[in-house]
């Protein structure tokens, strides 16, 4: 069984519609326009592409509902009660380099919270959904956070820092120590993926510094609703848009907290 109410089937509708153009252009990336938008960041046509679709799509069904995406900004700004949240390319580098995690993500939050989420990956056409109080499903099927209890035994993913980033240090120096204290840690590079493999257990754990709002919304509702916890630690109230974000299988969540505020040592 797979989640079934209005919005999930307008957000999958939407999302399946913009695979089918993006799988097209993923076909024939090295002929797509590469245009930078900042060192570390670039946008695609195919990036636009699909977001217009995405965008589209929702407006024809809710055109007063505001929308925040990546490319595009915000759309129907006075309604901040309910909205979209829209990464159309999430891995937007494995994306150019022809690697095949990358993922479209799309959430829906009222009166700020997120209700609902779906990331698809438009590759190998895993579908990852949830809605508060439904569960959360890869395609057809219930899914779970893993079991583990100690971060000594836990497989973890992280991403960043951005080339940008201002306290690379902090993060790199996070990076050593819960490489030496869990199991081990990836960096795939899609971080709405990395939290739809926490929700079905393939990872124990994620977490992120200054990640922005799209790239992480659809995750937190599925990682939620599989059972995990999410965690906005040190939220920066200025900026609503970018977030430092914990997400795990609830049992590892105050060992591995412990060990990302720990301070840096030079
Ligand atoms: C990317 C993330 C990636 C993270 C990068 C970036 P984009 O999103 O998903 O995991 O490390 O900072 O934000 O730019 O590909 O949508």
């Amino acid at each position: 069984m797979r989640l079934n109410s209005p919005k999930i089937n307008l957000i999958t509708k939407a999302c399946l519609k913009a695979s089918r153009s993006l799988i097209r252009d993923f076909g024939e990336i090295e002929n797509l326009q590469v245009t930078t938008k900042g060192p570390g960041d670039f946008v695609t046509s195919a990036d636009k592409r699909t977001e217009k679709i995405l965008i589209n799509e929702l407006l024809k069904a809710h055109p007063d509902y505001g929308i925040v995406t990546e490319e595009s900004g915000v759309i129907n700004e006075s309604n901040k009660k309910q909205r979209w949240i829209i990464d159309p390319i999430d891995g937007t580098f494995n994306f150019l380099n022809g690697v095949p995690q990358f993922a479209i993500s799309v959430a829906y939050e009222e009166n700020n919270e997120i209700l609902c989420g779906v990331i698809l990956n438009p590759v190998t056409n895993e579908m990852y959904c949830a809605e508060k109080g439904n569960g959360a499903y890869l395609n057809n099927s219930r899914i779970r956070v893993s079991k583990k209890k100690k971060v000594k035994d836990s497989l973890l993913v992280t991403g960043g820092p951005k080339q940008t980033s201002k306290i690379k240090k902090q993060i790199f120096s996070e990076y050593i120590e819960i490489s030496n204290k869990s199991s081990n840690v990836r960096k795939f590079g899609s971080a709405a993926l990395d939290m739809a493999f926490v929700a079905c257990g393939r990872f124990d754990g994620y977490w992120q510094r200054e990640i922005n709002i799209w790239d992480i919304a659809a995750g937190v509702v599925i990682v939620k609703e599989a059972g995990g916890f999410i965690d906005y630690f040190e939220d920066d109230t200025e900026f609503p848009l970018k977030k430092n974000i914990l997400a795990t299988n609830s049992s590892i969540h105050d060992e591995l907290k412990v060990l990302i505020s720990k301070k840096v040592i030079e």
